[in-house]
């Protein structure tokens, strides 16, 4: 159906001390338009009140209100990207590495529905796209903790997913994070990277993987890998899950939102060094080379949790914003991207 796998073969800098095939960064909101000008631009994600529209497939707005000032996502590439629109989805590719996204309206709030569809178009596009493997997910849904055991938003989110996956294979699942926004628009959005090779999923030697969940989480254990590390001709740095404070499958520290966040440090800390296992090049610690997004439950603990990432050692660039965590208990989650 698409033509994209037609791409002339660019030319790409692989010497370790070129540049990066790959950049990602925060910057100020007013950057938007400078970024979507440069051709190289592989995406750029706002976040918060939905600004006005933009037409470039590449941009992205997920209403989740920011602390601090209002900053975009921008993510580069080193050669210029192809883009467009088709089938109800956006979009853009490098020669080695592919940016999607869709949005799907919940029909009658069935989110199960609309994860089901969303998945199922997302892995006919890869079929079809010459970027057949999957790396990292992204879904934000309205309300994501909402409707009792089994009938939760989440639970039924998992189940819809699963049945839109073509052919799942545990071994190969994306890294991934889902989190709920508070906007009351009952519209699943989800974005992801996928590549022509396949990429190294991992899993955190302090948790149980969440495929393999007992029963008591839901109907169908969610299906991420805490982290991926993608084929080296993306040029993409560890791709870190969202991460909480759970050791084993039990969420800790109930009610304490600083120590959920020193127990999710420590998560992602764990999976830096079970990747660097494979890639020793990694930086060892959480820091420059770091992107982090911190998703943070309730609005009131926003500035505690900005002023402890602002004092962490090695201060990695991050953002913080306001959203639902997928388990009631759970006070706050990171994701990162990790060079
Ligand atoms: C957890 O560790 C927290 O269902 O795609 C984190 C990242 C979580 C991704 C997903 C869920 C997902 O279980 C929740």
């Amino acid at each position: 159906m698409s033509t994209i796998h037609d791409a002339p073969a660019l030319q790409v800098a692989s010497s370790p001390a070129g540049p990066a095939l790959f950049h990602a960064r925060y910057a100020p909101a007013d950057e938007r338009d400078a970024a979507l000008a440069d051709p190289c631009t592989l995406a750029v994600f706002g976040f918060g009140v939905r600004g006005p529209a933009v037409a470039d497939p590449r941009w992205l707005q997920v209403p989740l209100a920011e602390h601090g000032p209002a900053r975009i996502e921008i993510w580069r590439g080193t050669v210029p990207v192809q883009h467009g629109r088709e089938a109800g989805l956006r979009w853009a590719h490098t020669d080695a590495l592919l940016f999607g996204a869709l949005e799907i309206e919940e029909e009658d709030g069935d989110i199960e529905a609309a994860a089901a569809e969303a998945y199922a178009r997302m892995s006919r596009f890869l079929a079809d796209s010459g970027f057949p493997h999957l790396l990292r997910t992204w879904n934000y849904l309205d309300a994501v903790t909402e409707g009792d055991g089994d009938q939760e938003r989440y639970r039924r989110f998992c189940v819809g997913r699963v049945r839109g996956l073509r052919a799942l294979d545990e071994a190969a699942l994306p890294a991934a994070t889902c989190i709920g926004r508070f906007d009351g628009d009952r519209r699943l959005q989800v974005y992801w990277l996928a590549a022509r090779e396949p990429g190294l999923p991992l899993e955190n030697p302090r948790q149980v993987s969440a495929f393999r969940y007992p029963r008591q989480y839901g109907p169908q254990s969610p299906s991420f890998s805490r982290a991926l590390l993608a084929p080296p001709a993306t040029g993409l740095p560890l791709l870190q899950s969202g991460t909480a404070a759970i050791v084993g499958h039990v969420s800790q520290h109930t009610g304490a939102v600083d120590q959920q966040l020193r127990e999710t440090l420590t998560n992602l800390q764990s999976l830096v060094d079970t990747a660097r296992r494979q890639r020793p090049g990694l930086s060892p610690t959480l820091g420059a080379g770091s992107l982090l997004k911190v998703y943070v439950r309730n609005a009131a603990d926003m500035p505690a949790v900005a002023a402890s990432m602002a004092a962490l050692p090695g201060q990695p660039p991050h953002v913080v914003l306001h959203a639902e965590v997928c388990r009631a208990e759970l006070l706050v989650e990171i994701e990162g991207l990790h060079a």
